[in-house]
């Protein structure tokens, strides 16, 4: 493990950053941004001057109060499958699938993910590039065997502007952020007109920065803190993101304290996740924005995952003494889920041009970026963890993630999908192999930011059809609550 600041192959390193950056800056680079908007480069000024990121908030709209329910969906339109009739074949891959309509958006399609093949937890890559799993090469369709869909959807927020983070209090509030710097609650089912709180200057909200994570204090009961990750404009112009710990009370919130700031920010590429371990410890996620050689430098706090105590302090047992770097070597990382039954932490990441990936997070590890990328290993001198499983040349644009740990999904894990419009569901291997990977709800409510299941079961979903870069629908943006069937 290296505590300093460059690397000793930092003039190696550095060489092959520039080759790669010079690739880069020639070919496309979010795969997000491939997807839905085309060739942006880095900096965009009409990316900056994106209305939806920079205007104020829209009105807070209309949802009436609640049950704030915009019109439970049918079952048949919400839980495709359900009503369908019998077995429902699962399709062999992307390409053979016509476009679906939204009303017959069906789970179970494969995503055409590139599984590496390797056992989880070891994360040697296996497969070639080109492999699918074993589900999606399957000649003959396969019969669903789910008998129904569990969850049932409904609206129960309607008019969001781009929500970007949830969080369930033990009283049954709902929190939220709005990127554009509002937090906000549903309380006793309905959705509070005005904001807890709305970020002021230095706060900036513009391209995929502004108001993101958001974490409830383990001791959130006792004591109203809370964690909000969030863009801020700094004193050369540029832009920074930071982590404040605020203290919520019955009608507002206010700024506690900053617990870690001069993170590297940007228009792109802000990470922006924040939850709190079984350890008890709050974990980050940043991105590089666009300085890819960041992702790295240990010593930068860019392209990493972060780890600090709820004081802002550093835990004792970090990778690297003194530092909140937990690991590097990321693009831009938008989600964090823990698995229940082990503890393992996975992580989505937007890669380049596609790529997309779900890792396994270990302490003080090097995932790669920019050396590698999908299944490439990298050189014998430096140990770089490629992906669990990553989107191949297909898109995700992954953001939330959670896994289930009630009701017949239990011990599925759940990212949402942006670009790709989509719910992935991952299923890992019992025997530790590949998950296999199906999409739900393709291109039914457009892109997804988040997902999370609440203490009583119910799944919750984001969509950011309003972020930029998707087509707003009638209500938009919307908080879906996904009620349990079983219960
Ligand atoms: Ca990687």
């Amino acid at each position: 493990m290296s505590g300093t600041t460059v690397s000793p192959r930092s003039f190696l390193l550095r060489g092959f950053i520039v080759l790669q950056m010079g690739l880069l800056s020639a070919c496309t680079s979010s795969s997000e941004r491939n997807h839905a908007q085309g060739q942006l480069a880095g900096h965009n000024p009409q990316l900056d001057a994106q209305p939806a990121e920079t205007s104020a908030p829209a009105a807070m709209t209309p949802v009436p109060e609640i049950p704030a329910v915009a019109g439970q969906e049918t079952p048949a339109s919400v839980v495709p499958g359900v009503s369908a009739g019998p077995a429902m074949p699962e399709i062999s891959n992307e390409a053979a699938m016509p476009e679906i309509s939204n009303d017959a958006a069906m789970p179970g399609i494969s995503t055409g993910a590139v599984l590496p093949g390797a056992p989880a937890g070891t994360l040697k890559p296996g497969a070639s590039p080109g492999a699918v799993t074993p589900e999606a090469s399957t000649a003959t369709p396969k019969p669903r065997v789910a008998a129904a869909f569990p969850y049932t959807a409904r609206t129960v927020a309607g008019g969001l502007n781009v929500p970007w983070e949830m969080a369930f209090a033990p009283d049954g509030r709902i929190f939220f952020t709005e990127r554009p710097g509002s937090l906000r609650v549903i309380e006793n089912g309905k959705l509070r007109p005005a904001p807890l709180l709305k970020l002021l200057a230095p706060f900036v909200g513009k391209g995929e920065g502004g108001l993101l994570g958001l974490a409830l204090d383990p001791a959130f009961e006792s004591n109203g803190f809370a964690y909000v990750y969030h863009s801020y404009r700094v004193t050369d112009g540029g832009v920074a993101n930071r982590v404040l710990r605020i203290k919520i009370g019955s009608s507002r919130a206010e700024i506690s304290k900053v617990l870690l700031d001069n993170i590297p920010g940007d228009t792109n590429h802000n990470g922006g996740r924040i939850k709190f371990g079984p350890d008890g410890y709050l974990y980050i996620t940043t991105g590089e924005r666009y300085e890819p050689e960041l992702a790295q430098y240990q010593s930068s706090l860019g392209g990493k995952i972060l780890r600090i105590t709820t004081s802002g302090d550093i835990p004792k047992d970090n990778p690297w003494p003194g530092s909140p770097v937990y690991s590097l070597g990321h693009r831009n990382p938008q989600g964090l889920a823990w698995q229940p039954e082990s503890g393992v932490l996975y992580s989505s990441e937007h890669g380049q041009s596609s790529h997309d990936e779900i890792n396994i997070i270990e302490a003080g590890a090097n995932y790669g970026w920019p050396l590698i990328e999908g299944d490439e290993a990298g050189s014998s001198t430096q140990k770089l963890v490629a992906p669990l499983a990553h989107s191949g040349e297909e898109t995700w644009a992954p953001s939330g993630m959670t896994f289930i740990t009630q009701g017949p999904w239990s011990g599925e894990l759940l990212v949402a999908g942006l670009a790709g419009q989509e719910l992935l569901q991952v299923s890992m291997s019992p025997a530790g192999g590949s998950p296999s990977i199906k999409a739900l709800f393709k291109k039914k409510y457009g892109r997804i930011r988040n997902v999370a299941e609440a203490p009583d079961g119910t799944l919750y979903l984001m969509t950011n059809n309003r972020d930029g870069r998707g087509e707003p629908r009638a209500q938009d943006d919307k908080l879906i609550a996904l009620r349990p069937n079983w219960k």
